[in-house]
């Protein structure tokens, strides 16, 4: 299984990607948890995430692009893989593209998760009150609700056109919405 997890922030993609990787046994590779990680170890990569992640803006294509390449290059993705939050704009899907031709496999799917912005603010809202991730401020919330809206909203009818994608509405408990999304990609 190759996929595609797609959604605006808060649509749940880092907490549904969780399950599904181990319902399929693949790896779960989440861009924003790799930023994370190399911003807490204050690595180069670290250092050039930072201030765009603070901001609610994407980090760079160059940056992000080499860092998924790289990471699709690693042995444990041969029997699929998951990528949560990647691509991101039309560039990204580009750079996909060229990655998977290069490694000669396609997506099996692009799973879109929905959720309005009421709901998705109010999670992450929550959120902050929880972990306290310098991203969920309610002014940084509402920029990255628009750099999804302008940026990576339009590459789902890119991949509606391939027919590839599968969109599955994110409101309810978690279990319901892993229920939803299986159901789906089983329907596939
Ligand atoms: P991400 O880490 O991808 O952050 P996110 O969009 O907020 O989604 P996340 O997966 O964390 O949250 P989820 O919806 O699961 O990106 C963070 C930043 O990294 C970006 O802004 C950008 O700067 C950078 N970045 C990442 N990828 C990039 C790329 N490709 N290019 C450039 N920059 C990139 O969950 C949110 C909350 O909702 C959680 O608290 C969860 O518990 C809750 N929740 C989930 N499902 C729920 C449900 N059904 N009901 C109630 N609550 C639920």
């Amino acid at each position: 299984m190759r996929l595609v997890l797609v959604g605006p922030p808060g649509a749940g993609k880092g907490t549904q990607a969780a399950r599904l990787a181990e319902r399929f046994a693949i790896p779960s590779i989440s861009t924003g948890d790799i930023f994370r990680t190399n911003v807490k170890g204050e690595t180069a990569l670290g250092k050039q995430a930072q201030e765009y992640m603070s901001a609610g803006a994407l980090v760079p294509d160059e940056v992000t692009n080499a860092m998924v390449r790289d990471r699709l290059a690693q042995d444990d993705v041969a029997g699929g893989f998951l990528l949560d939050g990647f691509p991101r704009n039309a560039g990204q899907a580009v750079e996909l593209d060229s990655i998977l031709e290069d490694m000669g496999v396609e997506l099996d799917a692009v799973l879109e998760i929905t959720a309005d912005v009421t709901e998705v603010t109010a999670r992450l809202l929550n959120r902050a009150k929880v972990e306290g991730r310098a991203d969920d401020t309610e002014e940084v919330i509402r920029t990255r609700l628009e750099v999804y809206a302008e940026s990576t909203a339009p590459i789902t009818s890119f991949y509606a056109s391939r027919g590839v994608l599968v969109r599955v509405d994110g409101i309810g408990e978690v279990d319901d919405v892993t229920t939803r999304i299986v159901t789906a990609l089983d329907a596939r």
